[in-house]
């Protein structure tokens, strides 16, 4: 059968390449994707920005392709757009099966199967799922009893609410994800890449949708993927793209479990020293006391050649992090310690933060700004207002103290203005600090041009509307040769 995927950006670099690279290859659908195919099914990707004829081009597609089952997938900001397509899917061919997936639908499937449009929703992890659906659908049966999967009955409107079956165990059991269909929507295909090592996270930060996800399912949530099938994905890698520079090892944090760490890093280590251009390496890692002063882990990455870390620092305050975010504890001095001394194992590090969290104050913020500063992460910084994902446990917070603005659940500015009344952080102050950020963490370190392009870009991210606007005066080349030359600058 022939099975159209559908991915949808709401930032992006440019319209017909939407990705800047390959580390914005989302999973998920890739998996699903990689399945059908094994399976048989022909598979096609249509990926949509804000600015896409959405209907034109999908009457193109399908005319053409003539799939009989279309699957969405959505985080929570993709959802408005994921409407207009699966809107515009039934208008052009009211026959075609939709589905969607993702973690929007999985922590709100109720919502997401009352679009008209919607003929199924997935709940967790759909590899199997869909294989099945795409079975049942090639042989013209109504689709029925297909575990994870909430299916609608489009006579009677009834829903049919399967059961979810455990997490999958195996991830090695998984074939490699499609990165064949990536490559055309790609600008710069021998960038970094990107590779999951892992699903799930052993924490429970109340802003994350991990705690939650953690319960969709039974069965081991944290897994990872065996050092052998990664390194076979990596030789893969560089038989299609030829010389890759670095790949990122995509997992919430590789220090789960040490043990595996230990196993994996040594064998990243050994296929290095077989290659004639060693790979470059990163990961996430949080910072805890299995890690913060572990000098012996340190010198197990640099032997396999990591050279950046993503870290998490989110609030510079202790009192936030321990009592409103829920984060694993460690103390400024910890966090800022073990940049000092991921530096000296050559490893850059890059710093997360979040503002505007319930409770916080600009005192508060004051905090993160100078615990950033005192690490000066030398592969870059990142903030972003907080937005509520509805199913966690900061979202029911904000909730229950009445913190939701009007505007909470409009996903245009996700991220770059705050969507909470918070009394000692206005929704301005939080802006401002926000487009600040870059330069009062890195004045007097960096070159001024750098800041100042910097505050410029941010300043844009910040009012998307205003960023839309100029983006159609100018041409998008103008906004994606900003955000390249940033991007390699970190
Ligand atoms: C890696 C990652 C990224 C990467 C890669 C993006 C990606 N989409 O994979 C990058 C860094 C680019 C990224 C960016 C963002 N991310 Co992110 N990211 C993650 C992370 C850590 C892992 C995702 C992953 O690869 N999981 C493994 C894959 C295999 O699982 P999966 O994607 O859930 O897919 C499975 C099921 O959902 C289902 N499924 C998915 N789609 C479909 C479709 C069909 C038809 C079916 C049947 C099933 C199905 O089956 C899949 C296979 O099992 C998650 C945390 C998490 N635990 O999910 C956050 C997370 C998904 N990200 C999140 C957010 C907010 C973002 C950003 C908006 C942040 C930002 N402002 O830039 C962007 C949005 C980008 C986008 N459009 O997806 C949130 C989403 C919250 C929410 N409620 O929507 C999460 C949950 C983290 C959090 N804060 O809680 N992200
Ligand atoms: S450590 Fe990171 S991925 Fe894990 S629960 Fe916290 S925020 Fe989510």
């Amino acid at each position: 059968m022939n099975i159209l995927c559908v991915y949808s950006f709401t930032s992006f670099a440019t319209s017909k390449q939407p990705l800047y690279n390959s580390t914005q290859i989302p999973h998920g659908i890739s998996y699903i994707a990689a399945c059908l195919k094994q399976s048989g099914h022909t598979v096609k990707l249509a990926v949509f920005t804000p600015v896409s004829s959405i209907h034109e081009e999908l009457k193109d597609i399908i005319n053409e392709f003539r799939p009989g089952l279309a699957c969405l997938t959505a985080v929570s900001s993709q959802i408005p757009l994921i409407k207009k397509i699966g809107e515009a899917i039934k208008q052009i061919d009211p026959s075609i099966f939709i589905i969607i997936g993702g973690v929007h639908t999985t922590l709100n499937p109720e919502e997401t199967i009352s679009y008209d449009f919607t003929d199924a929703v997935c709940i967790g992890e759909g590899e199997k799922a869909v294989v099945e659906l795409a079975r049942q659908l090639e042989l013209r049966h109504s689709p029925s009893q297909i575990f994870n999967l909430w299916i609608k009955n489009r006579n009677t409107g009834q829903v049919e609410e399967n059961t979810v079956q455990p997490f999958i165990e195996d991830l090695d059991s998984l074939p490699f994800i499609d990165r064949e269909m990536w490559d055309p929507f790609i600008s710069n295909l021998r960038g970094m890449q990107m590779v999951l090592a892992g699903r799930g996270c052993p924490n429970k930060c109340a802003f994350c949708s991990n705690h939650v996800l953690a319960k969709v399912a039974e069965g081991r949530y944290v897994r990872f993927r065996s050092p052998n099938n990664i390194i076979a994905e990596l030789h893969n890698l560089i038989t299609r793209y030829g010389q890759i520079e670095s790949v990122f090892l995509e997992t919430e944090t590789l220090e789960a479990n040490l043990t595996y760490t230990y196993q994996l890093l040594s064998e990243l280590a050994e296929l290095n020293s077989k290659l004639s251009a060693p790979l470059k390496f990163g990961t996430n890692l949080v910072v805890t006391n299995k890690i913060k002063d572990n000098r012996d882990l340190l010198r197990a990455f640099k032997q396999a050649n990591f050279k950046f870390f993503m870290i998490g620092l989110e609030s510079g305050s202790e009192k936030i992090r321990s009592e409103v975010l829920n984060r694993p504890r460690y103390s400024n001095a910890d966090f800022i310690e073990f940049c000092q001394i991921a530096r000296e194992y050559d490893i850059d590090i890059y710093i997360n933060v979040l503002i505007g969290l319930p409770g916080e104050t600009r005192r508060d913020f004051e905090e993160t700004i100078k615990c950033v500063r005192n690490c000066q992460p030398n592969w870059g910084i990142s903030a972003n207002i907080y937005f509520p994902y509805p199913g966690t446990k900061l979202f029911q917070l904000c909730q229950d103290q009445k913190l939701l603005g009007p505007n909470a659940r409009t996903t245009i500015s996700e991220r770059t203005s705050s969507v909470l009344k918070l009394t000692g952080f206005s929704k301005w102050q939080i802006k401002k600090e926000y487009i600040l950020f870059y330069y009062k963490v890195f004045k007097g370190y960096k070159p001024w041009t750098d800041i100042m392009m910097r505050t410029v870009y941010t300043a844009f991210e910040a009012f998307p509307k205003v960023k839309r606007l100029i983006s159609i005066i100018f041409p998008w080349m103008l906004l994606k040769k900003l955000r390249l030359i940033l991007h390699q600058n970190n």
